[in-house]
């Protein structure tokens, strides 16, 4: 359930535990909302962005907090795959388009307030998809989510670690290791193409303060 703080911290963009190096998540702003590229909307309207699509992005790699940032000064969040539905559209484009692998704002809750109950273990409880405040399902429900049965190790995903940096941020990687196209659990300071959907909170906190853009 989101709280009051959990949505201020959305906004705003407080300086959290988990990113390093003194980097924050972005808050809106409002005018590149209004000016936002969207190349393809689902039936039910909501806007999505490609960075692979974008001519001034050819080659352009972000890591987690830097393509969610982009992303949020745009009044959207990294892609969040709640239904098998959206997970399947967005991994059709990763086919059709050749991408290798995207970010999406899954991330495992391993930071300073994650230590409440219902998240334990982690591994297993504590991926949630940060642009909605919302968990996964457990990793071991293995028919309720993407995660792969590979991986470079030749564990199921999410094995947590890979040899050096833990890996709590989730990508979206394409036969990388020969293994369809699905869910790996990744470090987050790896650089990716990343795809951006319209964040509800940050659209609606927009349009309320800057009824004038037209947003
Ligand atoms: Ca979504």
């Amino acid at each position: 359930m989101k709280t009051g703080i959990a949505i201020f911290a959305a906004i705003f963009g407080v300086a959290l535990a988990q990113f390093p190096n003194g980097r924050i998540l972005e808050p809106p702003v409002p005018q590149m909302c209004a000016e936002r590229v969207i190349h393809e909307k689902t039936p039910d309207g909501k806007g999505y962005f490609f960075s692979w699509r974008d001519p001034a992005l050819k080659g352009v790699e972000e890591d987690w907090l830097g393509g969610r940032n982009f992303c949020r000064k745009r009044c959207m969040d990294l892609v969040s795959l709640e239904t098998s539905a959206e997970n399947e559209w967005i991994k059709k484009r990763l086919i059709d388009e050749k991408v290798k692998y995207i970010w999406t704002s899954g991330r495992l809750c391993d930071f300073k307030g994650c230590d409440r109950e219902d998240l334990q273990p982690l591994n297993v409880n504590g991926w949630f998809w940060t642009a909605v405040l919302q968990k996964l399902a457990p990793t071991t429900q293995r028919d309720q989510n993407d995660w792969s049965e590979n991986g470079g190790i030749g564990k199921p995903q999410p094995e947590a670690q890979q040899g050096g940096a833990t890996e709590n941020c989730l990508a979206v990687l394409n036969q990388f290791y020969n293994d369809g196209v699905n869910w790996h659990d990744v470090a987050c300071h790896h650089r990716k193409p990343w795809a951006c959907e319209e964040n509800a909170d940050l659209l609606k906190y927009v349009r309320y303060t800057n009824p004038e853009l037209g947003v």
